[in-house]
């Protein structure tokens, strides 16, 4: 029923925003509610806090996951926990909301820890009914979850992490007390495994739109809210702060730039021009690059280079620390068309980039690679020291784990309390030195409060090894002393040397060869053919 209509990206991306920001709040809610406003949910739009999706299909169901399921047939009356009609995960219960004002209870038994499913199928299946679904807890009364509509349809789903056993309600009624003969529907009750990362906890709550995030070299967290259009702080503690608050962009995804200062990509509202500012840890604002189209996932290297990926044309933007654009990669082939793709670095210095879509690569030899295909969404991605990868899927709200080699090692390695866009962060410690703590940001599809807008962290006990370091402390040295080094003058001191020469040829020390490289990145020097290849001689 959905028909997936590929738009430009700029047309996609401008809609984005525009929906954005007419997205209503969102929570849990007692059964009944008032008359929802406005009309149909679009086709093809996940309906909730999930905006960065426009005119995609829809992916395939999570309750599709569960085998035999039984079919069981509610037994009214059913209005009340008391009455409940009994239910067990792997049951699908059918059932009608009629008459009109009806709600229909079902109660069924939980082993904790268990990552509940719950699925309506109605408006999907042609049924009139609008359905509104709760999960209650064992005392039938504490609502933990509500859900309305979903995926495009006016169903309702449900995915909620148990962690305590027990008997628990779901409850199903019609929008509005809507209902009446013909009003039929399907309840599915299932179930996936716990993942090591589960249960995940809640770190911060409050951030109202939160897109990007990144570890600075004091512990703290650095997330852009494309809703405020901040740049927000969040210390080790959790406690956030605004550090700028733009007037006339939407801050997109962030990056420290190893000089101590944070590199933030922006786009102007109508997503007509994209740019990389620059930002003091005071705050201060000055301009990396400029001219990009949709500026979206920023990272740095190794090297301490800066990648951006432009999704408008479709490019990977290589920058020197300084901001002098060195290079492009053309990644069109990917199919990369949303602002909630992820960018990184292996261990190994090998870019790495998920389309935003279903498939992650990597970005050798100049071209984007296959590595993992999953299930759609594929957000952020994040490396720990030994190469394997966390993919977030803030569509299902998952985090996978793959092996260096690209095996599934865990699905889910977490299912809790993740909504999308998610984006994936390895902690610092107060003396930058990475760390084992995962942590997620959520702008919070498919969640309920606290969690929308939240930052979890996953079970610090299912983490294998500390993150891997995103760029380098990188010197800024000044031109008259790197010159005088290599007169024989004063030496630089060795951090400033080892940055010099991964800036240049990268072969050990310190040359001449690095001296004309430094120069072309601090501007001093056209370009020339070779540089981007690092071939400078010695
Ligand atoms: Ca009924
Ligand atoms: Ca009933
Ligand atoms: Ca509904
Ligand atoms: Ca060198």
């Amino acid at each position: 029923m959905t028909t997936p209509h590929r738009a430009g990206v700029l047309l996609a991306v401008a809609v984005i925003l525009g929906a954005l920001w007419a997205l209503p709040a969102t929570g849990a809610a007692q059964i009944p509610k008032p008359r929802k406003q406005g009309g149909r949910v679009p086709a093809g739009y996940p309906a909730g806090p999930r905006p960065l999706r426009v005119g995609r299909p829809r992916p395939p169901s999570a309750a599709g996951r569960s085998t035999a399921l039984a079919t069981i047939t509610e037994t009214e009356p059913n209005d009340a926990p008391a009455t409940a009609t009994s239910a067990a995960l792997g049951d699908v219960a059918s059932g009608n909301i009629d008459p009109a004002g009806d709600v229909d209870y079902y109660a069924f038994d939980v082993t904790a820890p268990t990552y509940l499913i719950l699925d309506v199928d109605a408006d999907r299946s042609g049924s009139p009914l609008d359905p509104i679904l709760s999960l209650y807890a064992p005392d039938g009364t504490t609502e933990l979850a509500f859900s309305d509509d979903y995926a495009g349809y006016y169903d309702s789903h449900i995915e909620y992490s148990i962690s305590t056993t027990g008997r628990y309600y779901a409850a199903i009624a019609g929008y509005g007390g809507s209902g009446g003969s013909g009003f039929f529907y399907s309840l599915q009750f299932t179930s996936r495994p716990a993942g090591p990362g589960d249960p995940t906890t809640l770190f911060a709550t409050g951030l109202d739109g939160p897109l990007g995030s990144t570890a600075g070299p004091a512990g703290e967290l650095y997330v852009t809210d494309i809703n405020s259009l901040r740049l927000l702080k969040v210390s080790p503690a959790g406690a956030v702060t605004t550090l700028v608050a733009f007037s006339n962009v939407v801050p997109i995804h962030v990056v420290p730039d190893g000089f101590g200062n944070l590199l933030v990509t922006v786009e102007d509202p109508a997503f007509t021009y994209g740019a990389v500012y620059r930002v003091t840890p005071t705050g201060q604002l000055s301009t990396f690059a400029t001219g990009l189209y949709v500026a979206a996932a920023i990272t740095a290297g190794p090297d301490g280079d800066v990648w951006v990926l432009d999704v408008g044309r479709q490019k990977v933007y290589r920058y020197s620390p300084f901001g002098v654009l060195n290079d492009s990669v053309d990644v069109a082939a990917t199919g990369v068309d949303a602002v909630d793709a992820g960018l990184a670095f292996s261990p190994a210095g090998v870019l790495h980039m998920s389309n935003s879509n279903d498939r992650v690569y990597k970005i050798d030899g100049g071209a984007p690679q296959l590595v993992i295909s999953g299930a759609l969404y594929l957000e952020s991605i994040a490396f720990d020291r030994d190469g394997y990868l966390y993919v977030a899927n803030g569509y299902l709200g998952t985090v996978q784990l793959y092996s260096p080699t690209y095996e599934l090692v865990s699905d889910p390695f977490a299912g809790s309390n993740l909504g999308g866009p998610t984006s994936l962060v390895f902690g610092r410690d107060g003396a930058g030195a990475m760390t084992s703590r995962l942590l997620a940001t959520n702008y919070g599809y498919n969640l309920q409060a606290p969690y929308v807008g939240s930052i979890v962290e996953m079970n610090p006990a299912g983490i294998r090894a500390p993150g891997s370091r995103i760029g380098i402390d990188a010197v800024d040295v000044a031109i008259t002393a790197a010159a005088a080094h290599l007169l024989g003058g004063a030496q630089v001191a060795p951090e400033a040397q080892h940055f010099l020469d991964v800036q240049g040829n990268n072969n050990g020390r310190y040359d001449v060869g690095d001296f004309r490289a430094y120069l072309r990145s601090k501007g001093q020097l056209p370009t020339a053919a070779g540089v981007a290849a690092r071939t400078e001689r010695p």
